[in-house]
């Protein structure tokens, strides 16, 4: 029996995607990064899901692309399959929270694919690393424009120029990861997080996450406008009304989602 790449489950209102390569620390090939967006979007179009959970394995998260598969590519075989824009983006289309839950290895393009998660849950035996350099290589999956804006240019030249590793808690002082966690209680702990997060309300959540996401990519003025029509559009969501009657009624809400 052929072993799928990415295992996916559901708890309540979070989708849980397991990276599945053990034998290879979860490297990230095209066949795994098609199953993870097929995965994402259907989380993302089913009205029972709150919050997606990606996780790997104990030893690894993802040591990164598949090095093997990579090896031998043109540049017309990238350019003509649109290598990275292609599947490993899928991610940026998901409006729903996403939380990466990573022990062990997160290098390379699984370190980028952390960084492109909402919310970073590393276990103390997480290891960050862009160690593209020592392939020559360099870390074009959103390694070198969202490590800066992460934890800050000075941290981020260091990481990409010299390949420098950081454990769980200098991962944490630098402002890479939401939370650390031991280890045994890594998934548990951020599915507790993520059922957290999904009991909310959906609309009011996708909103967030779209106003946190346009502080990265505009400048104040505009992210300011932006987060001033989300929040006029909070409004229009009887979510909302009901968030703050119920407060006032001192009663929990009860979310429609809507
Ligand atoms: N690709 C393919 N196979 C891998 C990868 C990988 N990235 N990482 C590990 N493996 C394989 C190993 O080849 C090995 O296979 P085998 O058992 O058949 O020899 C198996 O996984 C176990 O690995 P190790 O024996 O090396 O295990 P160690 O515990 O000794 O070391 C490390 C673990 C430190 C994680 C080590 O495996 C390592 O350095 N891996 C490579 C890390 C790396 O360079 N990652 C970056 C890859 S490039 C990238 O991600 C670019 C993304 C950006 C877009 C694309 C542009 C390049």
């Amino acid at each position: 029996m052929i072993e799928e790449p990415v295992r996916v489950d559901t708890r309540g209102r979070v989708g849980v995607i397991t990276l599945n390569r053990p034998k290879q620390l979860n490297a990230l090939n095209d066949a795994l990064m098609d199953q993870l967006g097929a995965a994402l979007l259907a989380f993302d179009a089913d009205d029972g899901i709150g919050a997606i959970v990606i996780t790997g394995s104990e030893r690894a998260f993802a040591a990164g692309a598949d090095i093997e598969a990579m090896a031998d590519w043109s540049f017309m075989d990238v350019y003509q399959s649109g290598f990275i824009t292609r599947n490993w983006e899928t991610i940026r289309r998901v409006r729903k929270p996403v939380l990466a839950a990573v022990a062990g290895f997160a290098m390379g393009g699984g370190c980028e694919l952390a960084l492109a998660c909402d919310i970073i849950v590393a276990a103390e035996s997480a290891k960050f690393a862009l160690p593209e350099i020592k392939l020559a290589m360099l870390p074009g999956a959103g390694g070198t424009q969202r490590l800066p804006r992460a934890i800050g240019k000075a941290k981020a030249m260091d990481m990409c120029l010299s390949a420098r590793m950081l454990d769980a808690q200098e991962a944490d002082r630098y402002g890479l990861v939401s939370r650390v966690v031991p280890d045994a209680e890594l998934l548990d702990r951020t599915l507790a997080l993520a059922e957290q997060i999904a009991a909310f309300s959906l609309p009011a959540l996708m909103a967030i996450k779209a106003s946190v996401n346009r502080a990265w990519e505009s400048s104040l003025t505009e992210g300011i406008l932006f987060e001033r029509h989300a929040l006029y559009e909070r409004f229009s969501s009887a979510d909302a009304h009901e968030g703050m009657r119920a407060f006032l009624g001192k009663r929990t809400p009860l979310f429609q989602h809507r």
